[in-house]
Parts: C-alpha cells; structure tokens; sequence
C-alpha cells in the first residue's frame, strides 16, 4: 500500500524508536479496527470482555503478534476506498474466467468454510446464498480498478465479511488462540484462489457480494457469490467463491504466483 510507510526515510530508525512507533501506531489502530471493522468479530463489547494479554484484548493482541511489530495492512483499515453516486455506476467488462469455466449449478452451491483450527482438523461449516442474504445487505458503489490499467464505477450489494463473522465466528480458534492471520478463498474447482491478511478480510467495505448495478451477480461476473474489496486491484475479487478458509500461514495466490505484489493494494 503506498499510504503504509511506517517511518520518515530520513533517519535511519533504531530499536527504541521502531519500539515507540510501533506502540503508537497499536495504540491508535487499535482504536480505529475497534470503531470500524471490528464490530466484525462481535463488537467493541465482546471484545472488551475478552481477557487480555498486555493490556490489549486476545484477538487483537493475536493481529499484532502475527503481524509483526509494523503491520501494514492493519492500518490500511484506517482508510476507506472512495464511494460514488449510485447513478454514476457501469457495467464493467467481464475480465477473467479462470474458475468458472465450468457450468454452475445454482441450487447445489454452497459457501464451504473452513474455521480457524491451527492445532487440529478444520471445522468445515456450509451455508446456503440465503443465509448471507440473511445478513445485514450493505450496498456500495466503489471502483473496481483492475491492473491491466481500466477502472469502473460499479454498485455492488452484499454482506460484509466482517458481519459474516460476527454472526459466524468462523475466524477465531475455539482453543483461544486467537483471530486467523489469513484467509484463503478459492473457486469450487480451485482454479482461481486468494490470499487476504486478516485486516483487509475485516475491512468495511470487504463485501460477499450477490448483487452487482442492481441484479443478482451473473455467471461471468462471479455468481453466485463473488468478493469484493475495493481497496485492492480487481485480481483479489475473486468471482463464484467455493471456499473460505482461515489460516495460519499466508495462502497461495493465483496472481502473486505469476509475480504480483500478494497483497494487490492500489
Ligand atoms: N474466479 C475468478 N475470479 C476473478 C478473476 C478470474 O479470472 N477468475 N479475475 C479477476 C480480475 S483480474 C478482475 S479485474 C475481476 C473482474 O471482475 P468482472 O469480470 O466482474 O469485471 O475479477 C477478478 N476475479
Ligand atoms: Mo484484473
């Protein structure tokens, strides 16, 4: 992310002053994950209530930990992409095919997602298109912005990732330690999949997306269930989700694996 530089170039920090930054930037995302994207793992209330470890609450303490002292995502939650009037929005093109390129059956798709189990067997739960319509439905018009240099305005509705997870508290390891680093999504055939840091999955505008410019999702745009994360180029978003997995390493990447920067931030 371009905004992310932790440090002035101009001196050469030392440990101490690493340490301090690193103290204040917590401090302050700490607040701002707790005001914006955080309602996403239960609210400012759950939170809270959680013990803590350092004074900071577990699953917090969990993101910094697994993030290093400098986390970069982390503070891009801070930031929201640009929202435009509804009016404004266009069909964009439909570009990239890579896991859909067989027939869907609709009435059998299901969302599968893997729980956060870094010691044991994953928890695979399913859910049916209903029940993410069943959540809040946000609707936002944003760009999408692909790297092969053409951006769109589109108006997209879906449910956040973050409320997904808040009703389903699929992220966080029952044993307590704590909140997924990493989410992985793939394709029901696994030909196209993402990685995500756990920051950009909790954002705000990181939507499972049903509807694009007032229709339900097609096909070749993803249906019946497509991410969408403005913040990032169009390669994380990903179309016709099978999967959702929440892990402890950095996942695979269809694109960081033919050399683009893994996290896509623009
Ligand atoms: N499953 C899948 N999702 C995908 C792709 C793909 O090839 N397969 N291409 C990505 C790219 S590069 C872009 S720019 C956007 C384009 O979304 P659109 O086709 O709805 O315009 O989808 C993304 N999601
Ligand atoms: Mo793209």
């Amino acid at each position: 992310m371009a905004d992310s530089t932790p440090l002035p170039s101009s001196e050469a920090p030392n440990d101490a002053a690493v340490e301090r930054e690193a103290t204040r930037r917590s401090r302050r995302s700490f607040l701002l994950l707790a005001a914006t994207g955080l309602a996403g793992l239960g609210g400012w209330r759950w939170l809270v209530s959680r013990p803590t470890d350092d004074g900071v609450p577990w699953p917090l303490r969990r993101v910094l930990d697994a993030n290093g002292q400098l986390a970069q995502e982390y503070f891009s939650n801070a930031h929201l992409a640009p929202v435009f009037p509804k009016a404004q929005a266009r069909a964009p093109r439909v570009n990239g095919d890579i896991g859909l390129r067989s027939a869907l059956d609709a009435a059998a798709w299901r969302l599968r997602v893997l729980g956060y189990a870094p010691a044991g067997p994953a928890r695979a739960q399913e859910f049916t298109l209903a029940d993410i319509q069943a959540l809040p439905r946000v609707e936002m018009t944003t760009e999408l912005k692909c790297i092969e240099g053409w951006s769109v305005v589109v108006s997209w509705a879906g449910a956040r990732l973050s409320d997904f997870l808040q009703r389903y508290p699929l992220a966080t390891d029952p044993r307590r330690s704590g909140l997924a680093p990493y989410v992985s999504l793939f394709t029901p055939d696994e030909q196209y999949y993402v990685g995500l840091d756990i920051e950009s999955a909790l954002h705000p505008q990181t939507l499972l997306c049903y509807e694009m410019n007032g229709q339900p999702l097609t096909p070749e745009h993803g249906a019946p269930l497509r991410l969408v994360t403005p913040l990032k180029y169009g390669i994380k978003h990903l179309k016709r989700i099978g999967t959702i997995a929440f892990l402890h390493q950095r996942p695979a990447d269809y694109w960081a694996e033919q050399g683009y920067d893994w996290h896509a931030g623009h």
